[in-house]
């Protein structure tokens, strides 16, 4: 098979992105609320800005991100049903979708024009919208499949804006951002990933963006070193809380004025911070329960009514460095709890899920990073049912 120049889709999407613009053409953007997400959700919206300015102004784009804890992974039935009165529009979904069958099938039977924009490997379902992109897909011709969600969103404005005549420097404040999110979602940073941030990083040097002109000053941020990038801009922007399902840090991203910016931008800073602080101490609490009692166990299953949502990944993350095995991380609620799964490199969490699925309710991610949502009763047979895979590949 022939390499094709483009991952497939992105001429289609871009070409789609181009006709709507001209005609400025409603638009919804869902993008998950980590940085990849975000950085997605906003390179796309000014994308849009470039295409037609009028989108600057009027209220023709509207941005929406899910509060995981309440609305789950992926496309949620709360954005359907609260933009239900749009159609028609044309419905982006970004950083998520491509396990959604069920919710796109219904956006479409609702007058939505649907597209995805995604990099997570299909379950077994695959969503059908109007245009799909997604790497990971069955009969993907471009050679390169790590992208981030962003790297994606770039990849479609850098051929929309090829067949205009914005000049090259207009593709800097959205490389940027392609750099940054890649970073943050540690996706390999070889080929189109290694240029695609080499570029991007050159961009932020030279930035414009109230926001992170924000952060960079805040922080007294060294652009030359990578640890100065990953925890005085990148860790404030994915520590950001949602407010009425827009993300602060996309509002930051977005700030025009440097004054606000650096408002906003003191405040996640201190956000972050307390994460961090919140972190540690649960990390070490866990350490302490593990080493007392489950040093010996296949895999790590641990439930809490009081851990946070977003710093469940992060934690799990450090416990796998630490222990090699798989970790499980619940967030109980009322009713149902939340889990962010971390694996050793030679296990599959998304397969583990698969075989486990009749006692979830949503679940989807990466082989090595995944989640899912159960319902508090089925608890106990899900960590019966995992316990079960992970002894069979671990031949204990
Ligand atoms: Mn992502």
């Amino acid at each position: 098979m022939k390499n094709s120049e483009y991952p497939k889709g992105t001429q289609e999407v871009a070409q789609r992105v181009l006709r709507a613009a001209e005609k400025g053409e409603k638009v919804i953007i869902f993008g998950d609320a980590d940085l990849d997400g975000i950085a997605s959700v906003v390179v796309l919206q000014e994308l849009f800005e470039l295409l037609n300015p009028l989108y600057s102004q009027n209220k023709n784009i509207k941005v929406y991100f899910p509060n995981r804890e309440e609305e789950g992974h992926g496309i949620s039935a709360q954005v359907l049903h609260l933009f239900a009165k749009e159609a028609p529009v044309l419905f982006f979904a970004v950083d998520c979708g491509i396990a959604n069958v069920k919710e796109i099938k219904k956006a479409k039977k609702m007058g939505f024009e649907t597209v995805i924009i995604d990099h997570h490997p299909p379950l077994e379902k695959v969503a059908k919208p109007d245009f799909l992109i997604d790497p990971k897909q069955q009969g993907e011709t471009y050679p390169f499949t790590d992208f981030a969600a962003v790297g994606l969103v770039y990849k479609v404005a850098e051929w929309a804006l090829s067949k205009t005549n914005h000049p090259e420097y207009a593709k800097e404040k959205l490389l940027e951002l392609t750099a940054l999110a890649t970073l943050s979602d540690l996706m390999p940073l070889k080929d189109d990933n290694r240029e695609l941030v080499d570029r991007g990083i050159n961009a932020l040097l030279t930035t414009q963006r109230p926001g992170l002109l924000a952060l960079i000053e805040l922080g007294e941020v060294d652009l030359q070193t990578d640890v100065d990038i990953f925890q005085k801009i990148i860790a404030p922007l994915n520590s950001a809380k949602l407010k009425d399902n827009i993300a602060e840090s996309y509002l930051l991203l977005r700030e025009t004025s440097l004054k606000e910016a650096k408002a906003l931008a003191q405040r996640l800073i201190k956000q972050n911070r307390e994460k961090k602080a919140i972190i540690q101490q649960t990390l070490e609490e866990l350490i302490q329960k593990i080493e007392k009692e489950k040093k010996e166990s296949l895999m790590i299953f641990e439930i809490s009514d009081y851990w946070p949502v977003p710093a469940l990944g992060v934690i799990a993350s450090k416990l796998v460095q630490l222990y090699k095995k798989p970790i499980f991380l619940f967030k109980k609620g009322e009713q149902e709890s939340v889990c962010s799964a971390r694996l050793p490199y030679d296990l599959d969490g998304v397969d583990a899920l698969i075989k486990c699925k009749k006692f979830l309710e949503t679940y989807g991610g990466h082989a090595p990073a995944c989640g899912c949502r159960v319902k508090n009763i089925n608890l106990p047979k899900l960590e019966k049912c995992l316990e079960k895979y992970f002894s069979k590949r671990l031949g204990s």
